[in-house]
């Protein structure tokens, strides 16, 4: 489509505004269809950068290798660029945005010489949900327009529904790499040294600018971006939930279904929880999103959820039929893998995908490879944040509701992160203020390989939020709040807080996790209804001794310890979130949540 057809008149001006700035050679507005994807592989199989993979194994499926210095999100270079710092907030990075958009129109200017921009109008949310939202995405980059079509709904019925004046979120990306005359990419990934890439939102203005990078997250603008950092600041103005959550569907064995949600950091087993196949007998477990959750309450007082994405842009390295058949399943066909490593008949290979590297393979960067098990240091053969980008559709759990543009009604929250110690298997908040509490104060264990601090310190990040909240998280706080005195008790979801990773003295996991957690999610199915073995304590409702059944491997001894309260390790948990967590958050710090410190402090202390 051409941009004289566009019927929007503010669609139509910014992006005559983005090309007079930007000065492609070409622009088109994407219509979504399946040619044009073609066309956009077609377009990076020309330039070297898309690798056909084996057609017979890996119908539909290509691999990509990215530039060592544009491997993942940029935290560092990610900006919330609201009138005021103090909107920001202290976890985010903050530059006045007047200033920000003179630096990056200066960035801007002729970036995409010698490229063609595309034009991507995209629904986050099923087209026409009350609950969706649209972006517009401006790329210079083919591939990214190609994971669009797979992680958004993108193209001509879009516009259909934006019709002459809807409102849109305005998305620049530009990958930074303008070509000379008869330049050519030539294998080499586009992108922009570190200290020019920007990720920046303008939560006023509802807009964001992207610049440098081509890499999931910092390009493909309609997931962190637009559904997490954008997003959260319209559901505090609007008053509703944008959270970095999975939607799972269970099914008890007498067929009753229940809908639970649940936010974990960043590597935490996210996916592999949303596909889970429980072990326990009787029971089923549905995908309906895998990392992103918007929220609205319905006419009859519940939250109602949808999965705002149409795809999976999953972590590959681990990824193994023991750990997730149904993800294995779903990246089959019709997916763009990144980063991987590939094998000499063009399969792809990952550290931890179940069966040894199969002869000599090349790795992510390209270079050829040979597994050496005997050696510890090796470095691996795919990226650790090396990625499968796949339809949600192909995923042979996915539930028949998955795209209900009402969304479904949410019975349960779960928090959770990598606590080895003090946190138990499973722990029922007392009340919406409790479970409120439990997010603020979620935390994973980083290791020292990951970042830059000593392994086994946890690393707080409240509701998994702390790279997505788009304005200051003590505002975010008070907005749980008020959703909770706002809203009916008993119909809101209960929350839990819950943790896979608790590890014995040797360093041993004591739960074996996966598929075994769907006995730990039938807990919480009974206990939404009033049901299930209950004792109150001082931290929450803990299941009865007998309340789980354990899977093979974990003794009466092992469950003793996965649901006794850790009296002197909760003692130092509060005084960790009163003398370093709460602080960094100033006068912003709600006080409830003060209160509810000093309440839980007190009953360990009775
Ligand atoms: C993701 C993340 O990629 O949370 O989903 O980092
Ligand atoms: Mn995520």
């Amino acid at each position: 489509m051409k941009l004289s057809e566009l019927k929007h008149g503010g669609l139509k001006k910014w992006v005559e505004e983005a090309v007079a700035l930007m000065t492609p050679d070409a622009v088109e507005v994407c219509d979504g269809t399946s040619a044009e994807y073609d066309r956009m592989i077609a377009l990076m199989k020309d330039a070297g950068l898309a690798t056909e993979l084996n057609q017979k194994k890996l119908p539909g499926c290509f691999l990509f290798r990215s530039d060592p210095s544009d491997v993942a999100r940029v935290e560092a270079r990610t900006y919330i660029a609201s009138k005021s710092k103090d909107d920001a907030g202290p976890t985010n990075n903050w530059i006045d945005p007047a200033e920000l958009k003179k630096t990056m129109r200066g960035l801007y200017g002729a970036c995409m010489k010698g490229r063609t921009m595309f034009v991507i109008p995209y629904s986050m949310g099923p087209i026409g949900s009350e609950i969706a939202k649209i972006g517009v995405e401006i790329t210079d980059s083919p591939y990214v327009v190609a994971n669009m079509h797979i992680m958004a709904r993108v193209g001509t019925k879009v516009l259909d529904v934006l019709g002459a004046d809807g409102f849109f979120v305005p998305c620049y990306h530009s990958i930074g790499k303008p070509l000379a005359a008869g330049e050519k990419d030539n294998g080499v990934w586009p992108c922009a040294p570190l200290d020019k890439k920007y990720i920046s939102h303008f939560p006023e203005t509802r807009e964001i600018w992207s610049y440098g990078s081509g890499y999931g997250g910092n390009a493909l603008l309609g997931k962190k971006c637009l559904a997490l950092r954008i997003a959260s600041v319209l559901a505090r103005d609007e008053g509703w939930l944008a959270e970095h959550m999975l939607i799972l569907k269970i099914t008890n064995p007498q067929g009753a279904v229940k809908y639970i949600t649940g936010a974990f950091p960043s590597a935490c087993g996210k996916t592999n929880l949303a596909m889970l196949i429980p072990t326990l007998p009787g029971w089923k477990v549905e995908t309906v999103g895998d990392d992103i959750a918007w929220m609205k309450f319905g006419a009859d007082g519940r939250l109602y959820a949808i999965n705002p994405e149409a795809g999976f842009f999953g972590v590959a390295p681990g990824t193994n039929n023991e750990s997730n058949h149904n993800a294995m399943e779903s990246i089959k066909k019709n997916t763009i893998y990144t980063n991987v490593a590939l094998t000499a008949d063009k399969d792809v290979w990952w550290e931890g995908i179940g069966y040894d590297a199969p002869g000599s393979l090349t790795d992510w960067k390209g270079k050829p490879w040979t597994q050496d098990k005997a050696n510890k240091n090796q470095e691996p053969a795919a990226h650790p944040n090396s990625r499968f980008t796949a339809p949600a559709k192909q995923c042979p759990a996915i539930a028949k509701e998955w795209e209900d543009p009402k969304g479904v009604p949410i019975s349960a929250f779960l928090f959770g992160g990598r606590r080895p110690k003090t946190i138990p298997l499973v722990n029922q908040a007392k009340s919406w203020i409790h479970g409120v509490f439990m997010g603020s104060i979620v935390g994973s264990e980083v290791t020292a390989a990951a970042l830059d601090v000593q392994a086994g310190t946890i690393r707080r990040d409240p509701f998994a939020m702390l790279p997505f909240c788009g304005y200051h998280m003590g505002d975010y706080f008070k907005h749980w709040i008020k959703i909770g005195k706002g809203h009916d008790e008993a119909k809101l979801p209960k929350i839990f807080f819950v943790n896979w990773f608790r590890k014995d003295d040797a360093g041993k996991f004591i739960w074996p996790g996966y598929g075994e957690n769907s006995r730990v999610l039938a807990w919480i199915f009974d206990r939404c209804d009033g049901k299930g073995g209950a004792v109150e304590t001082p931290i929450g409702t803990l299941p009865t001794p007998d309340a789980i059944i354990p899977p093979a491997g974990v003794g009466e001894q092992d469950m003793k310890e996965l649901l006794k309260v850790d009296i002197a390790g909760w003692k130092a948990e509060i005084k960790d979130v009163r003398d370093n967590h709460y602080p960094k958050f100033g006068d912003k710090l709600p006080k409830e949540l003060y209160v509810e410190l000093d309440s839980i402090e007190k009953r360990l202390n009775a």
